[in-house]
């Protein structure tokens, strides 16, 4: 695609006001690419090189040098793209991906009754990275084009290392845990917390099964105290028996969000209790080990009326975050973030630093040495 430079600025500055897990997205595929293409270069040269004399072998080797934002820019050009031929495919529709399937996506277009079904492999430039929540131009049957994300939950595939998307254009995304079967487990919420804030969403976090609760194991609750001083709303209720779905639906009021979390906490039950006619499909959480057994296998999108829209997800047995830098980490700790300007170095990691303003703070008790831990835990030291 050739692009002028004009349209390489306008690119670049919507490249900057994408959410950063969005740049990190096109950064890494611009990457890929940029490693694919010089491999193939240089099998190309050591293949050539035999038959060329001194002066072609220079030239040959002197490649075009690439760089990975110009290719990140092209890429999103790439994602955005208008069909060459409009004429030949008719009028351009906007849609919303509302399920992402093994086989094809099921885009919502204008009203919630009409929507079609789409083979990714009618989606040339994003084959496989669409995620429910996507703005999309549609035309005579075909996707032809991603309209830029303002928000995007993603995490990272334990094998591949790749970005997995989860949902995009949020509002907000609700943390679902329970403290009984499945057992409460806080170290996930940390890591959401910040591939939520990373991906300009607000979190919040509702603990579900309350009905389970009881003098034995009411104490559980008492580490969930350091995220309320984290910024993040918390709510305890119960699906099952209707407690907190109203303060649930007041958080959720005219916006688009997203529920994540372990298999077996609730969510799917969570979309039922807020909405009864969806009928979304609940299943069981395994005697034993009091884990739940992977019900929902798609992302859905559902309209529940007061203009909130839920996107219920599969449930995950781990949650990776990409990997980043000490600054990048602390930015998305609310409670680091004015401190930090008193931090004896401006890129204080507040980790050994001499005169360090956060762990100053953590030892005067302003901020729970859960958070701080947290911190640590991230950035891979125990
Ligand atoms: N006691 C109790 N059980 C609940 C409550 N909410 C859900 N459950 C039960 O928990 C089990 C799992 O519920 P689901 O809604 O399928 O859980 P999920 O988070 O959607 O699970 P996945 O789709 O596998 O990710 C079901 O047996 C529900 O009946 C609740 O508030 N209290
Ligand atoms: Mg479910
Ligand atoms: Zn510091």
């Amino acid at each position: 695609m050739k692009l002028t430079s004009e349209q390489i600025n306008q690119l670049r500055e919507t490249f900057k006001a994408l959410p950063k897990i969005e740049q990190k997205r096109l950064l890494a595929e611009a990457r890929r690419r940029k490693d694919l293409f010089q491999s193939r270069l240089s099998a190309k040269t050591n293949r050539a090189e035999r038959f060329l004399d001194e002066e072609d072998r220079s030239s040959f080797q002197r490649a075009p040098k690439l760089d990975v934002e110009r290719i990140a820019v092209e890429l999103l050009a790439e994602e955005q793209r208008e069909p060459d031929s409009l004429s030949d495919l008719g009028p351009i529709i906007l849609g919303q991906v509302v399920w992402v399937g093994p086989r094809s996506y099921q885009i919502r277009v204008g009203t919630s009754d009409n929507s079609m079904e789409i083979h990714p492999a009618l989606v040339p430039a994003l084959g496989g990275r669409l995620c429910v929540g996507d703005h999309v131009r549609t035309s005579g049957g075909n996707i032809v084009g991603l309209e830029a994300r303002t928000t995007l939950l993603s995490r990272r595939d334990g094998q591949t290392g790749e970005p997995l998307l989860i949902a995009a254009n949020i509002d907000a995304a609700v943390v679902v845990v329970s403290v009984v079967a499945p057992p409460l487990h806080p170290r996930i919420i940390d890591r959401y917390l910040v591939a939520i804030r990373s991906g300009g969403a607000e979190p919040m976090l509702f603990v579900n099964k309350a009905d389970l609760l009881d003098e034995s194991n009411r104490w559980e609750l008492d580490c969930l105290a350091a995220y309320r001083s984290a910024g993040m709303p918390i709510v305890v209720g119960s699906a099952e028996r209707g407690d907190s779905i109203r303060e649930l639906r007041a958080h959720l009021r005219g916006k688009t969000c997203v529920f994540v979390g372990h298999s077996g906490v609730g969510k799917s039950s969570l979309v039922n209790a807020l909405a009864p006619s969806i009928h979304a499909k609940v299943g069981s959480v395994s005697e034993g080990y009091g884990r739940g057994t992977h019900t929902t296998t798609a992302s859905s999108l559902y309209e529940i009326g007061d203009e909130i829209c839920v996107i219920d997800t599969p449930g995950v047995r781990s949650f990776q975050l990409d990997s980043m830098d000490p600054l990048e980490l602390a930015s998305y700790f609310p409670e680091f973030v004015g401190l930090a300007d008193h931090c004896r170095y401006r890129d204080c990691a507040h980790i050994h630093e001499p005169r360090c303003a956060i762990k100053a703070a953590v030892e005067a008790g302003d901020i729970p040495e859960e958070r701080y831990d947290a911190y640590l835990r991230l950035l891979g030291i125990e």
